[in-house]
């Protein structure tokens, strides 16, 4: 009888899914990550890394347009974590977002959490990475999504897919290099590797057997799902003797172009096809440091992988190298940034806000902080802080959305300004030094369910000023304009793309230049935004939006899930 029942019900579910009734997200992929210990090797040396179920990079998660993933997080190592979903909007459900004392408590040693994600119209290459302290320098990993089941990529089929994770690697313990540079007050030491997939390749010591390759046949096509996962650069990427088409960015399509190099900021995604039309040989694909300020130390070493092709050939001499643009060619990034255009066809309409009705400005500085002891070994003696509209983000004790929610009082507060609190040349040449010092708060920017936004990001000169990838959390945002210097409120916003702007989550913003943004706040909850650069982030360049409910019973945020971690 109860059998029946069953076949009865699956019967109408298969009579509604083929009348289009039922969601096509009904499609659900478990996983289960594992946060351990173990040993890896590189440059000649060994450590344990924190890894997701001992691999490094972390497991690919694969799903389709619309699909459902349950993760369950298992925290076998030794300090807290958490799991952030980059890029993906979790709709109404920040709950599975992960950033920590933002949207969760972490997930202590011996405690699991499951986190629910529902992707929505994200469409390309994403990743997921840890979000507490800099664990995510070992704990990340790619998240592909491919069109949904009878949709296709609007570009021919590529051959194969393979992700390219730009990773970051210092033989220190990473820990005990944010310990040092906190407490010291100085920055932080540089790296000793990027890496390709987990490999420096064969400029550095010790990795040639390691090294990533990627075989290819002549003639066929090949879609690369390149990912910055370093954690304190922007890079340069490139094959060499290749051109590559550049399909994708964070999970949405542009209209394809060519380029001999990508630049790619932490936190960014970048879909290109790597068509293997040179004459069969082996070639290194290579990605090194974009560093446009003097005196930053920066490890200036290429990372490279090979791409080799099938066939008979001699392979005595070493791979051909990439011609990559010199360090600190910010034309070739900004050009290259402002290339990305949506595609923008009829099957993948744009809706970029056109009525803003909440015009914010950020700055985002690098400042320096009075040192609590004699001496820190920051600028003067001080020690590095970092801010947006001159707040230097301080984390709470239990999370900002803990407190939203069951409306705990005296852990944040809602003042963060619209507008900078100070107004000076924000990219002048000698700015004065009491400019540099920022207030220390917890601070909430709420929006309005439904308002039209539109935030200029305004890099600031001071201490000589820097790139900073700006990373939003809960929504993709469109990039509508950017330059360098001052933005011009008069202007610069008529030369704004509203026709075909690039859809993203990241947007470096050029070193002493602006980048405007628009989104539509219609995803309730509490969302992160932070420059991407993880030693800014530790300084405390970032805040956070709380979106308001809508009236609509869609319009509302979800319930917590009952195993929510505890502070
Ligand atoms: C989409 O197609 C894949 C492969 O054919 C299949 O495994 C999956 O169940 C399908 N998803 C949905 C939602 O129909
Ligand atoms: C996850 O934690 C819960 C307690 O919150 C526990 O009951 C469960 O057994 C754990 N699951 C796994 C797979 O460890
Ligand atoms: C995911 O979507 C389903 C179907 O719309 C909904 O029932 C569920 O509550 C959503 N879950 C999350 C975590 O958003
Ligand atoms: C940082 O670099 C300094 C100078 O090279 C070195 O003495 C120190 O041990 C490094 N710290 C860590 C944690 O690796
Ligand atoms: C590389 O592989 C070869 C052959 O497997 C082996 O003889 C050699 O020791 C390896 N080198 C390193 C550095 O691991
Ligand atoms: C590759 O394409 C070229 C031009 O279409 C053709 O001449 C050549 O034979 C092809 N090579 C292979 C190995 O398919
Ligand atoms: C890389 O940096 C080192 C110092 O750290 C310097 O000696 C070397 O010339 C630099 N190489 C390039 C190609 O800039
Ligand atoms: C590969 O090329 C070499 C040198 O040109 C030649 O001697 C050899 O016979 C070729 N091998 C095959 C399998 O074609
Ligand atoms: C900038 O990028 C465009 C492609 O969008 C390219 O045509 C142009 O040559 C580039 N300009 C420079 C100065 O690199
Ligand atoms: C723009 O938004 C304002 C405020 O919500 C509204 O009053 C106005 O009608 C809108 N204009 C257009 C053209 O939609
Ligand atoms: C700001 O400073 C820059 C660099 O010195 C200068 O070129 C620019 O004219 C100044 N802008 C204003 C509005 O004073
Ligand atoms: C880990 O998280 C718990 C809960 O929020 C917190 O009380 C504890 O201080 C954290 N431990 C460390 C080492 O940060
Ligand atoms: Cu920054």
């Amino acid at each position: 009888m109860r059998l029946k029942v069953k076949i009865f019900i699956q019967q109408i579910l298969v009579f509604l899914f083929l009348l289009g009734l039922l969601p096509a997200h009904a499609f659900v992929h478990r996983h289960r990550f594992v946060i351990k210990e173990a040993p890896y090797s590189k440059l000649c040396s060994s450590k344990n890394i924190l890894t997701v179920n001992g691999q490094f990079p972390g497991p690919v998660i694969y799903a389709n347009t619309g699909d459902t993933l349950v993760v369950n997080v298992q925290n076998d190592g030794t300090q807290n974590i958490t799991i952030h979903w980059h890029g993906v909007k979790q709709p109404r459900y920040p709950w599975s977002d992960g950033p920590e004392f933002i949207t969760q408590c972490p997930i202590r040693p011996g405690t699991n959490f499951s986190q629910r994600i529902n992707l929505s119209d994200e469409e390309g290459t994403l990743w997921w990475h840890a979000h507490s302290d800099w664990s995510r320098a070992t704990v990340n990993g790619a998240l592909i999504i491919r069109p949904a089941n009878k949709t296709n990529y609007p570009f021919p089929r590529p051959t194969a897919e393979i992700p390219i994770i730009l990773g970051e690697w210092w033989k220190s313990d990473v820990q005990a290099v944010v310990n040092e540079f906190l407490t010291s007050g100085a920055d932080a030491n540089k790296s000793d590797a990027f890496l390709i997939n987990g490999q420096p390749g064969d400029l550095y010591p010790c990795s040639t057997n390691d090294t990533f390759k990627l075989t290819v046949e002549k003639n066929k096509t090949y879609l690369l799902r390149i990912v910055n996962a370093v954690m304190n650069n922007l890079m340069f990427f490139s094959v060499a003797n290749h051109q590559l088409t550049v399909v994708g960015t964070d999970g949405a399509y542009v209209k394809p172009f060519k380029s001999n190099y990508i630049t790619i900021s932490p936190g960014e995604t970048i879909d290109v096809l790597l068509e293997a039309n040179q004459n069969p040989n082996h070639y290194y694909m290579g990605a090194k440091a974009y560093n446009s300020v003097v005196g930053v130390d920066f490890n200036n070493i290429t990372t490279t992988a090979i791409v080799q092709y099938r066939g008979n050939y001699s392979t005595s001499s070493p791979p051909i190298l990439p011609d990559l643009p010199n360090f600190d060619d910010t034309n070739a990034s900004f050009n290259f940034t402002r290339s990305l255009k949506s595609l923008a066809d009829k099957g993948h309409p744009i809706d970029v806000p056109l009525n803003v009705t909440t015009n914010l400005l950020f700055t985002f500085s690098v400042n320096t902080l009075p040192c609590e002891d004699e001496s820190c070994s920051g600028p003067n003696g001080d020690r590095f802080a970092a801010s947006v509209n001159n707040i230097s983000f301080v984390l709470p004790r239990i999370d900002i959305l803990e407190a939203y929610y069951k409306n705990i009082q005296g852990v944040y507060r809602d003042e963060f300004p619209s507008f900078p609190p100070l107004n000076f040349n924000f990219t002048g040449d000698s700015l004065p030094v009491e400019l540099q010092r920022p207030d220390r708060r917890t601070e909430v920017h709420v929006l309005e369910y439904g308002t039209h936004v539109e935030i200029v990001l305004q890099g600031t000169s001071l201490l000589g000023g820097v790139d900073h990838p700006i990373h939003l959390h809960g929504y993709s945002f469109y990039v509508v304009g950017s330059g360098f210097g001052n933005f011009d409120k008069d202007k610069d916003p008529l030369n704004y793309n509203l026709v075909d702007p690039p859809l993203q989550n990241t947007i470096a913003v050029v070193r002493n230049g602006w980048a405007a943004i628009r989104f539509k706040a219609d995803n309730p909850g509490v969302w992160f935004m932070h420059c991407h650069l993880e030693r800014h982030v530790s300084w405390g360049m970032e805040m956070a939006f709380i979106v308001k409910d809508g009236k609509g019973s869609e319009e509302k945020l979800l319930p917590p899930p009952p195993d929510m971690p505890q502070c």
